[in-house]
């Protein structure tokens, strides 16, 4: 095939633009009737040029700064732009904002050519070519070629078509890791065809009879014939001028904006957040809840700007994080390029990239943690971009739908990241679905949790409904983490599952009838010891269970917290019968005392106990606030 590369024209009004185009290629760019009449370019203008191995498709663009809306529906697929200056005027307001705009839109290659050479003497184009130099210091266009021409003589044509093959021959070939994309910049009816959309195809292919998406509306259009540079074909590539008649849409249902894409692969969205740069010629900063004008692909969109840097603001010359929330959903993806203008009066102020295409509202206190996410994904490395999205999608999980939207990706370099990231540990994979580690661990974490404080409260039952965990840690997660979770906790070992309840593996099961048996046993003998509790080795054998027996324990667990059983100290243990019986008779010995105080001697006296219980009782009943120490004695309160 072919190489076919786009060129732009960029330049201040008047500057010999569209006469260059023509001399170039014959054609005038001038299409509309007003142009034609008034003399000025008004919307973009098109035409090609064959160059043997190259094909060059122009826009042409309106110089005007009343039109620079349309200028833009045009730059934003240009792979070179010609930047064009008329010698007998040098560079002007627009000649400035256009070289801005093919900055800000990432555009890397591109000439100046300075026009009307005719009508100036050398030493005054001496001084037009340092002035373009001065202005394109230290830019993408800094080692660019300069020619001066004249479209009245033709003087300097040949030669610009050699400088434009060199160039053709330097351009690369548009990245092949992008689904299809035409953003629309023209929708008119032709007679006996119907719609047609014209646009520069940025990314991927159309073929005839394709099925394709008209977004942000989400109608299906068939792919009913294809033109480019003029003559009808069966596939278009990118990086080609291609127009497009569409079968199942109306064009009174198309416009200006709108994008071409394969079905159910990108959405449209009204919130993203990116990285944007103001120019130094910006007359203020940009600021939270500024309202600004959004330039992207070929759509132009009002947006509310929310400026994610400490201070709000972005000052004139500096870069910064910024959300944008749009009035008008509009497709944009991962690495898209984008304009912005103030709202009035409409000027250029900067420009920036899209990094979260589908950004959640930032709370304040989490700005610092979105501005270091956002700032990762400004990188190149797809793993890790891929990684930091499965981050910001949290235990919602993110599935391949969503990596598609956001991205453009083709699904080849999609599997490759995800291989990658999966490699690198950095996510995991539920049956197709993309969860960050830490978003998976936390969610297992929080399972067995769950599941433990529950055979904790409920030492009894058998363990924790299924359903109650998914719905307190689920709800918002797709069913697929559910069982992954379930089962990955089963394989460790740390849970098992049984039909609708899950639990521990040590949690010991409703207990049997000889465990009901031995519990109640170990409970009488406690009852039946009352304020004079026997050793646990000793319990335990009166119970009729090995003196060290582990399983023994368990079962005077389940009675501690079941509450029968109190522990007072150590391994002591006393029955809520006794205790309570115990501080009922202190209080009745309280009322008969007017300084309602104790002392060691008549609590033992009291209770019928040695000392060995004594003072263990003491310090627990002055623990639950029925007794407060004072001195060798205590207090009943
Ligand atoms: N003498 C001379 N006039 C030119 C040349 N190129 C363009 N012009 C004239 O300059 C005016 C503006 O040209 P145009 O191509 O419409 O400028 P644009 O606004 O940049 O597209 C027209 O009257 C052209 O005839 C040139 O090389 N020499
Ligand atoms: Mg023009």
């Amino acid at each position: 095939m072919t190489k076919s590369i786009i060129i732009g024209t960029a330049g201040h009004i008047d500057h010999g633009k569209t006469a260059l185009v023509r001399a170039l290629t014959g054609i005038d760019a001038d299409r509309l009737p007003e142009e034609k009449r008034r003399g000025i370019t008004i919307d973009i203008g098109f035409a090609e040029l064959d160059l043997g191995d190259l094909r060059v498709g122009f826009i042409d663009v309106p110089g005007h700064e009343r039109f620079i809306k349309n200028m833009l529906a045009g730059a934003h697929g240009i792979d070179v732009v010609a930047l064009v200056i008329a010698a007998d005027e040098s560079v002007m307001p627009q000649t400035r904002e256009h070289f801005d705009i093919c900055r800000l839109l990432g555009i890397s290659r591109g000439l100046v050519v300075i026009t009307k050479k005719d009508l100036v003497d050398d030493e005054l184009m001496e001084l037009v070519q340092t002035e373009a130099r001065e202005l394109t210091a230290g830019s993408f266009l800094d080692n660019a070629p300069v020619i001066a021409v004249s479209a009245r003589t033709g003087e300097g044509i040949e030669e610009l078509k050699n400088i434009l093959r060199e160039i053709g021959s330097q351009t690369p070939a548009r990245s092949a890791d992008f689904v299809t994309r035409l953003p629309i910049d023209r929708s008119f009816t032709m007679r006996g065809f119907g719609a047609v959309v014209t646009g520069t195809l940025i990314a991927g292919q159309i073929n005839e009879g394709d099925e394709l998406e008209l977004l942000p509306a989400g109608t299906r259009v068939r792919v009913r014939g294809l033109q480019v540079h003029g003559a009808q074909v069966k596939t278009a590539g990118a990086g080609q001028r291609t127009a497009v008649n569409l079968g199942g849409v109306d064009s009174a249902a198309i416009e200006r904006g709108m994008s071409l894409a394969p079905v159910g692969r990108l959405r449209p969205t009204q919130i993203f957040d990116a990285q944007v740069r103001i120019l130094p010629e910006a007359p203020r900063s940009l600021r939270s809840r500024q309202r600004v004008r959004v330039h992207i692909g070929a759509a132009e969109v009002l947006a509310r700007a929310r400026v994610l840097e400490e201070g709000g603001e972005i000052k004139p010359g500096q870069a910064g994080l910024v959300q944008l929330r749009t009035e008008s959903p509009v497709v944009a993806v991962l690495g898209d390029r984008f304009i912005i203008r103030a709202y009035s009066p409409q000027l250029t102020i900067g420009g920036g990239e899209v990094l979260d295409a589908f950004a959640s509202r930032h709370r304040a206190r989490e700005l610092a943690s979105a501005r270091a996410v956002l700032q990762a994904l400004t990188g190149s490395d797809r793993a890790a971009q891929l990684s930091l999205f499965a981050h910001g999608a949290g235990n919602v999980g993110l599935p391949r739908a969503e990596l598609r939207a956001r991205t453009g990706w083709t699904d080849e370099v999609i599997e490759a990241a995800v291989k990658e990231a999966l490699a690198v540990g950095k996510v995991v994979e539920v049956e197709g679905i993309l969860i960050s580690r830490e978003s998976f661990a936390e969610l297992k974490q929080q399972v067995v949790d769950e599941v433990s404080a529950h055979h904790q409260r409920e030492p009894l039952s058998r363990g924790l409904a299924r359903e109650v965990l998914r719905e307190r840690f689920f709800a918002h997660s797709p069913t697929e983490f559910f069982r992954s979770v379930i089962s990955n906790l089963e394989k460790e070992g740390a849970l098992i599952a049984e039909k609708d309840v899950v639990r521990r593996r040590e949690h010991t099961r409703a207990l049997s009838d000889e465990d009901t048996r031995l519990k109640d046993s170990l409970e009488k003998v406690y009852k039946a010891a009352a304020l004079s509790a026997p050793s646990l080795s000793e319990a335990l054998e009166r119970a009729g269970t090995g003196a060290a027996s582990p399983h023994g324990r368990k079962i005077l667990q389940l009675l501690i917290d079941s509450g029968a059983l109190v522990k007072v100290h150590g391994e002591m243990f006393f029955h809520r019968a006794a205790l309570d019986d115990l501080t009922k008779r202190l209080r009745e010995y309280a009322g008969q005392h007017a300084d309602r105080a104790i002392d060691v001697a008549a609590f033992k006296d009291l209770a019928g106990i040695s000392r060995k219980y004594a003072i263990p009782l003491l310090e627990y009943l002055d623990q639950k606030r029925v007794t407060r120490r004072e001195g060798d004695r205590r207090i009943v309160l």
